[in-house]
């Protein structure tokens, strides 16, 4: 194990992404902003039609993206690392696949896997490539769950226009269509053939980043985690299920343990450079460059790693205000960075 993980704990930084037809959202649904959570989460947060997601995102075409540009930017910032959103909760895929159509190689506009140029990039500059992959959560292959967000008895859903009685009786589910087949179905037939197609088809993969496991039973976290053999060298996070699958790393969202939290496990703090993970038009509360800077040798001092999220947009590119910071932060480890 030690072996293992050996280039993770010396890499201490690493570049999140999240990336996905959601992106074309920008946390705007219908004219109205999305209330609450990080704008990846517009589909399930505003109710939104499997058929109408769908149709959106055929029209996904990410022209401006440059794979090669986005790994020098993180490689520059003095990251080691890419993990990148291979299927988020809204269930579509960045990459082409056999398992399900909703892909964007086969449903878009754009008709190309995006992750493929991106492997090419992390191999070519020595950058370590990690997928993220959302097991449990699925909002669009039928049979994936829904995460429900606690919402108080008689409280309406800023986010929905539509009425949370059903979503209620239907297990978070918001559309029939949703409910066509059963996780177990969905677990068979999309995320293990997926899961299998991202540990097969793009090379060495660094790290798998599981995400929420809303309704993960021990024997669908075996069924997928014995699918890591592919990659023998592969680091996992610890969000397959809860509990029993610890996994190599630890995962605090959004903060920085104390040092009197540490108990010996690696760990991996995934922080916003705003407040969302997918990009969202309004949001410009970056935090600054100096604070981001700190962050990362507070967490260094620790002994973790920081994960530093990039929302980028529907057109590929990175918000100009991330690229800025990570432009300063690059300058302050030229000097401070590395022995
Ligand atoms: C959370 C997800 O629900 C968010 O959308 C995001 O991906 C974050 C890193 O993990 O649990």
């Amino acid at each position: 194990k030690d072996e293992r993980m050996q280039w993770w704990r010396e890499a201490r930084f690493g570049m999140f992404i999240h990336w996905g037809v959601y992106s074309q959202w920008g946390g705007v649904y219908k004219g109205h902003e999305q209330a609450r959570g990080g704008a990846e989460w517009i589909m399930n947060r505003c109710k939104i039609p499997v058929a109408e997601y769908q149709e959106r995102a055929r029209g996904f075409n990410p022209v401006n993206y440059n794979a090669d540009e986005w790994v020098r930017t993180a490689r520059d910032a003095g990251m080691k690392y890419i993990v990148i959103t291979a299927k988020h909760h809204d269930g579509f895929a960045m990459f082409k696949s056999e398992a399900s159509p909703f892909n964007i190689a086969d449903w878009t506009t754009y008709g190309k896997d995006v992750l493929k140029p991106l492997a090419d990039a992390c191999r070519k500059y020595g950058i370590k490539l990690g997928f993220y992959y959302s097991q449990a959560q699925d909002w669009n292959n039928p049979g994936g769950t829904v995460a429900r967000k606690k919402m108080k008895e008689g409280w309406p859903n800023p986010d929905s226009t539509r009425i949370d009685t059903y979503t209620k009786a239907h297990k978070g589910h918001w559309d029939p269509r949703q409910e066509e087949a059963t996780f177990e179905q969905y677990i068979d037939r999309v995320a293990i053939p997926q899961v299998r197609e991202l540990l097969t088809n793009y090379g060495d993969i660094a790290v798998l980043w599981w995400d929420t496991p809303v309704g993960m039973t021990d024997e669908t976290a075996l069924k997928l985690q014995e699918l890591l053999k592919l990659q023998p060298q592969i680091i996992t996070n610890d969000r397959l299920k809860r509990p029993n699958f610890p996994g190599d790393t630890g995962t605090p969202e959004q903060k920085i343990p104390g040092a009197e939290e540490l108990d010996g496990r690696d760990w991996e703090t995934c922080m916003t450079m705003n407040h969302t993970w997918g990009y969202r038009t309004s949001d410009t509360d970056w935090k600054s460059a100096e604070t981001l800077i700190r962050n990362l040798v507070d967490i260094a001092s620790k002994g973790g790693n920081y994960l530093l999220n990039i929302g980028p947009k529907p057109d590929g590119t990175f918000p100009v205000a991330s690229v800025e910071r990570l432009k300063t932060i690059g300058k302050w480890m030229d000097t401070n960075g590395e022995a």
